[in-house]
């Protein structure tokens, strides 16, 4: 099972809205177990992983034992059910990691392979999959993505200064973390004044893994988006979608469009924002499951108070920026953290500076539903 999640992760930020499921086949030949099949969901999200293992296993499977680390489909959807694919190939054991809940399976996937015959055990390194499986169980569940949030800081609690755009609080190690923490989500967050301020790609710049940029998910309530940025003139090779209220001018979104941009229209605060709850919600609902939000002061603060930050990445830079530097979370951003429920969960050194990773236990939680 520690296999078949790893091989899961192989394909997180690839497959949405379908989530990242790994599968081992073993037999057991003559007394000596051998993995005979390996497989991870597709690119896209099909071939399951399933068919991907039996495949590789052929006329192995016969007999075998299969791990998977989500309970296998037994819906006819875009492809005919795994949980055939098993009967047919004549497995005679599945070891599941985490039922699934979505409505089309939720504990039918099982009761077809017992009902086939088929020893069944669940629950096995469930943990690990809850937390693995955490996007698409949020989508599931909740109807929105499981959000992930990153700052920096310097030690004394500033994100930059005034005026000086993208100030690199934190050195080159932090910055590959970051990229490989795109890549492995479906949509990437900002708002609008970093764009205005930084004027960023958003991409995945680590050797190998260029193509593996997630959309880019820009908040802009009142359609101030710059033509000339980056995100926009890029938007025809890796998408662009901005999340708008009705006081983004209709010219406006037309050009936007024109460029490559999707413009997605919800629902403004009272104070005129876009509403977070729904432009999540309007992102699960085009199928994604994984947000990671690269946050500016504001964003930060309101998605915290919101309640709606699932996991919280927190790098701190060696160096002080001093009194002239930008604020954020009230420079205390451990304290913001722990008053709003998170504890440690990670804490580790990337050269002279520090990442310290943070969840929610209440967000796990949630993903069982009720
Ligand atoms: C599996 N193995 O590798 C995955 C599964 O649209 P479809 O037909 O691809 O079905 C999508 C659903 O299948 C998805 O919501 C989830 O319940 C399940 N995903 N199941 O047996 C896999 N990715
Ligand atoms: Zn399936």
């Amino acid at each position: 099972m520690d296999l078949a999640l790893r091989l899961g992760r192989r394909c997180a930020g690839l497959t949405a809205e379908n989530p990242a499921v790994g599968c081992v086949i073993a037999h057991n030949i003559s007394g000596r177990v051998e993995i005979v099949g390996r497989g991870w969901t597709q690119e896209g999200g099909r071939p399951h992983a399933e068919r991907v293992a039996l495949a590789e296993a052929g006329p192995l499977a016969r007999e075998a034992t299969a791990y998977v680390t989500l309970e296998p489909c037994s819906h006819t959807g875009k492809s005919s059910p795994c949980a055939d694919a098993l009967i047919e190939a004549g497995i005679a054991r599945v070891v599941c990691a985490h039922p699934d809940p979505d409505r089309r399976v939720a504990g039918r996937g099982f009761e077809k392979l017992r009902s086939a015959g088929i020893a069944v055990d669940v629950g096995l390194m469930q943990e690990r999959a809850h937390r693995d499986l955490g996007g698409f169980l949020s989508r599931t569940v909740r109807y929105r993505p499981w959000l992930q949030a990153k700052m920096a800081f310097s030690p004394d609690g500033m994100i930059g200064i005034e005026g000086q755009g993208n100030y690199p609080v934190t050195g080159a190690l932090a910055k590959s973390r970051t990229y490989a923490l795109r890549a492995q989500a479906d949509a990437i967050l900002v708002g609008c004044d970093t764009v205005l301020i930084d004027n960023p790609a958003l991409t995945v710049r680590l050797p190998g893994l260029e193509a593996r940029s997630p959309v880019r998910v820009v908040l802009d309530s009142k359609g101030r988006m710059p033509l000339e940025t980056i995100l926009v003139q890029t938007a025809e090779n890796t998408p662009v979608w901005i999340v708008t209220t009705e006081q983004m001018p209709r010219d406006k979104a037309n050009a936007l469009k024109e460029k490559g941009c999707d413009i997605l229209r919800v629902d403004a605060t009272p104070e005129g924002h876009v509403n977070l709850k729904l432009a999540l919600e309007a992102m699960a609902e085009r199928g994604i499951n994984t947000v990671f939000a690269e946050c500016g002061a504001k964003l930060a603060d309101e998605m915290l108070k919101a309640g709606l930050v699932d996991e919280f990445f927190l790098y701190q830079g060696a160096e002080q920026i001093g009194p002239n530097g930008l604020v954020a979370l009230d420079g205390s951003p451990e304290k913001a953290l722990f008053s709003a429920g998170f504890i440690l969960e990670e804490n580790c050194n990337m050269g002279q500076d520090k990442l310290k990773r943070f969840v929610r236990p209440q967000s796990l939680d949630a993903l069982y539903g009720d």
